[in-house]
């Protein structure tokens, strides 16, 4: 384990040396009921059960956007349930909106699970409707719905929607396109290491033909109220070993992300030194899915300033990034108004002088 941590931390340092990129973004959930009944997730209402879920309008996903006019964030992620109301012009009209009110606002949305419902119900191929979504504004693609690629796995907790081929064929069109994207994994439930490790397998092999992924983000199952409640979670040695594995395997993507809210803020800590780049979440925001799993987070939100400290106690450099790896901002000697300077705790007199 210990050799595996340094052999990551290697990987990571001569990567990014002590760089850990954060990104100031907000999330927009358009719905939580879900055509699909994938038994790990804690989010959705069954589409039976209608009533007791949100399905927001067009103008009122316009409204959330409008509500951080004033905010300095430089990403919506926008990712929900899959319905038919929301469809290829639904989307495609969202995001020429989205546009015209804030066009320095970089759209992160959607997986290939809603692409794939979404454009099998328009009857259009991949690349076609890659294509449209891209001369819409979609500006890059999260990394969700990846969860287990192997059949056996996929087939028994998301049975229904894209298939692990599928899922990779959308990144492929997306990639062919110049765009970029990221790859999750859900982890840590009923699937065995030779499924994490196809699953990356398969992932590498894309990266090397298309170098379109940017950054790797290995989700840690979490058991509340969903159907596989029964189902122990991980122990936080296993995370960090994943971690590590994950940085070492995975050598031709750029990043590596922790998503905080899933894992506790002590567990991000540590993870900036088993191969982690990358701490993401919502910042100054909210988000209803991970709380929703039993994350430690009940309302995943930090301040900037809180976030930058949480980086700078365990020694490394804050950098606030935007989606595509630029950076907008380095806190590394940044104080933050009403701050006072670090002087040490014990003012010793200065001998001989
Ligand atoms: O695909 C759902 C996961 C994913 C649970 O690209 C769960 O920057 C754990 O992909 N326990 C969606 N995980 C979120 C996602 C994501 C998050 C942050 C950043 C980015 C990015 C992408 O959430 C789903 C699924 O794998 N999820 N339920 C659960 N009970
Ligand atoms: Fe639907 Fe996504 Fe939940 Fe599966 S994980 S039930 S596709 S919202």
């Amino acid at each position: 384990m210990s050799y595996t941590g340094v052999l990551a931390n290697f990987i990571r340092e001569k990567k990014h040396g002590d760089n850990t990129y954060f990104n100031r973004n907000f999330h927009i959930e358009p719905t939580n009921v879900c055509l699909y009944t994938c038994t790990f997730c804690s989010y959705s209402r069954l589409i039976k059960k209608r009533e007791e879920g949100w399905e927001y309008s067009l103008e009122d996903i316009l409204n959330i956007v409008r509500n951080y006019d004033d905010q300095p964030v430089t990403e919506v992620h926008i990712v929900g349930g899959v319905l038919p109301q929301y469809d290829v012009e639904f989307y495609s009209e969202l995001f020429r909106q989205i546009h015209a009110h804030r066009p320095s606002l970089h759209v992160k949305a959607l997986t290939p699970v809603e692409y794939h419902y979404m454009f099998k119900k328009a009857k259009m191929d991949y690349a076609t409707g890659m294509r449209l979504m891209k001369e819409a504004g979609l500006d890059s693609m999260p990394g969700g719905g990846a969860e287990i690629f192997h059949p056996e796995i996929r087939d028994q907790i998301a049975g229904g929607k894209c298939s692990g081929e599928q899922w990779l064929q959308i990144h492929e069109e997306w990639h062919k396109l110049g765009m970029r994207s990221n790859a999750t994994i859900l982890y840590g439930h009923i699937e065995k290491y030779e499924h994490r490790v196809h699953h990356m397998q398969l992932l590498r092999e894309l990266q090397d033909k298309t170098g379109g992924f940017q950054t790797y983000i290995p989700l840690k199952f979490r058991n509340k109220d969903n159907q596989m409640s029964h189902v122990p979670e991980t122990t936080v040695v296993e995370d960090l070993r994943n971690y590590a594995i994950s940085r070492i395997y995975l050598d031709n993507f750029d990043h590596l992300k922790a998503y905080w809210p899933m894992i506790s803020r002590q567990v991000a800590q540590l993870s900036l030194s088993f191969g982690v780049d990358d701490i993401d979440g919502t910042i100054d925001d909210t988000t209803k899915i991970y709380s929703m799993a039993g994350s430690e987070e009940q309302t995943p939100a930090m301040s900037t300033r809180d976030l930058v400290d949480l980086i700078k106690k365990v020694g490394r450099k804050p950098i606030e990034r935007d989606t595509l790896y630029g950076i907008v901002q380095d806190y590394s000697d940044h104080v933050f108004e009403g701050e006072e300077t670090f002087k040490g705790y014990f003012s010793l007199p200065v001998v001989g002088k």
